[in-house]
């Protein structure tokens, strides 16, 4: 061990100044923790469960953990927390098995409402209207996500909000959020885990940001079958974790420790320290807990035999923190080991009693949905032509031992299906109480995609632009920034950070001089780190302030997509409305030079974002419209601003400040019975130099400006337009089958358009390769003028040749 890390370790517990009993009853749980994962390994193996993954082997670190885990304080951890989260009262023996089951029922299921699997915590951070509880009165967990690592990034924003809360004077009074920025972020990460880059990212940006986060490592030198050895250099995580030990005496850095996982005095007091230096002090540190166990192996789905060897399968059990608790405590003579005995029988059945409980509540309303579904069969069997053939579908159902919701699903329609050919009362009320189920299932597993409370985006109310003969006429750049300038001014939780967003005002000059009007931790620049920089986004947002996140280029958005697509889109829904992160994601995009400053994979944005609103703006008067709505509202956002646009005049509305632009309403930008134009972003010129050419010609378009691809025309003013023209194009930059095939979908699908159409809809996209670099490059690659012309002249001629003569 280096000497700069504190390895800590006692065989004397009384300075701990912890009572035997205490001591005992951390004990207890740690067993009872143990006996839930050996039960809901056997409920998996028995079939009850789908899937099981537990944490035996990490009981006591995570007694110890939770001993200095305070209210208002937050974790952003992985699925072996389970002790941790028992011994916080944040999740019930039972909810963890009613979570086991996939009991979709939010009052049996608080974290997620059956909608994640096994061993993903949670708390519920919202009331049931949305807005926000008292954070400072619980302890609080951020909602898990499976990709291992994925859970750093948001540990950075949520150990950052402390440093904000204490340091802005401004944001003293939300202490609904924080007292002082007292709190601290606890993260757990396994040891294989950390050959993520995100977690290098977010130790980095953590250090960097000086946020009170205290990161655990499990260490248990496995990674499923994978050894530590394949996993990082020199195969001791606490010997490269050295270069980021604090420099003593300053804040730079962060505190290493590292401390055996069956250890419970040394494990005590490493969490003591750790946390005061990270709650006082501000200084974040890692724990590095090593020499853990796996006794059943990674999860239900494999053996551990297949990949360890005799001699570690003998090591684990003689170091199972189990047994080295019991065996200490013993040691100490604060119990007899027959009283010991005594008190595990207790709680062996203790755990069973509760698992027990978990499977009624889960399976009690599925039966109740099978009776009244038999019933009904039964009753349509009695006046049908079919009877046999009914009654075997009733059978068949009956004989279910643990019915499924999709059991009744099926059954029902089967006997729909046997008594097609007959129309009766009984038919009728089956086929009601089909729609009826469907209707539930829908709100049990779909419900919550997006906000659902009075501060929903789409409830924001529309204010319009107001323009005089003073409004200037200025850089859309300048646009931006008088927008910004006076969210900034408007709301001290509005904190804006990014790659050259603070000193410059971010490369196009949006943010200019507002981090010298506000100040540093309002205004700042940030480390070259897309996925942290949304992670820092959604921490903060849990915890109450209103981020804008800049990813400099669209094209760089990519780094951060699997932490917007896995984490911030689905939040609000794995949580069946639990928790929210209102992020505003801002970026830049669409053509203006070469491969990577050209991007415009919306498509790509649009499929993996679904739980987020998208939005292109054509220009910067439309952006910081919808900035100035989305700040109104609790729910995440990404919005593309037009590479192109900022040194374009815009005239700027006197209440640039507070007017907004609803989402989802398509604009017309120009007025013509011929031929429906959609399209969106920087294509809104071409398409509108392009409709300039085609009136010259007598074709009259109709150019409509999307505007929000995520809410998509709420109110099908594209419907409207085809039901105009009879004809529709779709243009954007994206690739072949990209944004256009969508936008296509909507509207001739969802939008019943196919009905109006005289001609078959066209596409015009970019290339399917990047755009190449320079001016030639991009009208090669990218839709031109001359290409929407000759596209929408083509369907003319398709439609009247004599009036509309091909001429290339
Ligand atoms: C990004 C990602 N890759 C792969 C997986 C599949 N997977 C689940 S757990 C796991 C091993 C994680 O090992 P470690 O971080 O040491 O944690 P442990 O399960 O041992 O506690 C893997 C590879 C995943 N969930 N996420």
């Amino acid at each position: 061990m280096e000497d700069s890390l504190v390895e800590t370790r006692s065989d004397n517990p009384t300075h701990l100044s912890l009572t035997p009993q205490e001591i005992i009853q951390d004990y207890r749980l740690a067993y009872q923790s143990r006996q839930v994962s050996l039960v809901g390994r056997r409920e998996v193996l028995s079939g009850k469960a789908k899937f099981g993954i537990f944490g035996d082997g990490k009981e006591v670190v995570q007694i110890a953990l939770a001993k200095v885990f305070q209210p208002g304080d937050f974790r952003s951890g992985y699925y072996r927390d389970q002790t941790l989260m028992f011994a916080l009262g944040e999740t019930t023996i039972q909810e963890f098995f009613a979570q086991l089951y996939g009991h979709a029922d939010v009052e049996a299921e608080p974290a997620t409402a059956g909608r994640a699997t096994t061993a993903h915590f949670a708390t519920r951070l919202l009331n049931p209207d949305g807005s926000w509880k008292d954070q400072t009165g619980m302890r609080n967990s951020s909602a898990d996500v499976s990709p291992t690592a994925a859970q750093m990034p948001r540990l950075v924003g949520l150990a950052y909000a402390s440093r904000l809360y204490r340091e802005l004077d401004d944001l003293k009074s939300f202490t609904q959020f924080s007292h002082n920025g007292m709190e601290v972020a606890f993260g757990t990460i396994g040891n294989a885990s950390t050959a993520e880059g995100m977690f290098w990212e977010s130790i980095n940006a953590i250090g960097v940001l000086r946020a009170p986060a205290v990161i655990t490592i499990y260490d248990d030198g496995y990674g499923i079958s994978v050894p530590n050895e394949q996993q990082m250099v020199k195969h001791d995580l606490s010997l490269i974790l050295k270069g980021f030990q604090r420099v003593p005496d300053t804040c730079d850095g962060l505190d290493v420790y590292a401390v055996k996982g069956w250890d419970y005095p040394a494990l005590v007091e490493t969490y003591r320290k750790a946390a005061e230096e990270a709650r006082c002090e501000h200084v974040p540190a890692i724990v590095h807990v090593i020499e853990l166990t796996q006794p059943q192996g990674h999860s239900t789905s494999g053996s551990q035999e297949r990949y360890k060897s005799k001699e570690r399968l003998e090591w684990e059990q003689e170091f199972d923190c189990l047994k080295k608790f019991r065996e200490w405590i013993i040691r100490q003579g604060l119990v007899a080991p027959d009283v010991l005995d005594q008190m595990e029988e207790e709680d062996r059945q203790t755990v069973e009693g509760i698992r027990k409980a978990a499977w009624e509540a889960y399976l009690s309303p599925i039966q109740q949905d099978r009776r009244e579904a038999i019933r009904l069969i039964d009753e349509l069997g009695r006046g049908s032509t079919h009877p046999g053939e009914l009654t075997l579908v009733s059978q068949k159902l009956r004989d279910l031992s643990a019915p499924l919701r999709r059991d009744i699903m099926v059954a029902i329609r089967e006997a729909l299906l046997t008594a097609r050919d007959e129309a009766s009362s009984a038919k009728s009320a089956l086929i009601e109480w089909k729609s009826h189920l469907n209707a539930a299932n829908q709100q049990r597993y779909s419900s919550h995609q997006y906000s659902q409370s009075p501060q929903s985006a789409l409830e924001v109310p529309e204010v319009r632009p107001i323009y005089s003969p003073t409004s200037p006429l200025v850089y859309g750049f300048e646009v931006i920034n008088a927008c910004f300038d006076a969210a900034l001014g408007r709301d001290p939780r509005v904190i804006a950070f990014g790659e050259d967003v603070g000193k410059l005002g971010d490369v196009n000059q949006g943010f200019k001089g507002l981090q010298a009007k506000y100040g540093e931790l309002r205004v700042s620049d940030t480390g070259i780190r897309e996925a942290t920089i949304l992670g820092q986004a959604i921490g903060m947002a849990l915890r109450g302030l209103r981020p804008v996140a800049e990813i400099q280029y669209l094209d760089y958005i990519l780094y951060a997509l699997q932490i917007l697509s896995d984490d911030l889109a689905t939040l609000h829904w794995r949580t069946q409305g639990g928790q929210k992160a209102p992020v505003i994601v801002r970026t830049r995009g669409h053509r203006l030079v070469g491969i990577w400053h050209s991007g415009s994979m919306m498509a790509g944005i649009i499929h993996l974002l679904r739980g987020m609103h998208v939005l292109v703006p054509r220009n910067m008067t439309q952006a910081a419209g919808f900035y100035n709505t989305l700040l109104q509202a609790d729910e995440p956002a990404l919005v593309v601003e037009v590479l192109n646009g900022y040194r374009i005049k815009e005239q700027v509305p006197d209440n640039i400040g507070e007017f907004t632009l609803p989402l989802g309403v398509p604009e017309v930008i120009r007025e013509g019975a011929d031929v429906t134009i959609a399209t969106y972003g920087a294509c809104c010129r071409i398409v509108m130099e392009a409709a300039e050419l085609l009136s010259k010609v007598g074709i009259q378009a109709d150019v409509i400006d999307v505007r929000s691809l995520l809410p998509f025309d709420i109110h099908r003013l594209l419907l409207k337009s085809l039901q105009k023209t009879n004809r529709i194009v779709f243009v954007d930059e994206d690739v072949p089958g990209g944004t256009t095939a969508y936008m296509l979908q909507q509207v001739i699908e969802g939008q019943g358009g196919y009905k109006w159409l005289d001609s078959a809809p066209r596409t015009i996209s970019g290339k399917p390769h990047r755009p190449a670099y320079g001016s030639d490059g991009d009208y090669w690659s990218k839709p031109n003028v001359e290409q929407v012309f000759e596209t929408v002249y083509l369907l003319m001629n398709e439609a009247d040749p004599a009036s509309y003569p091909l001429f290339f």
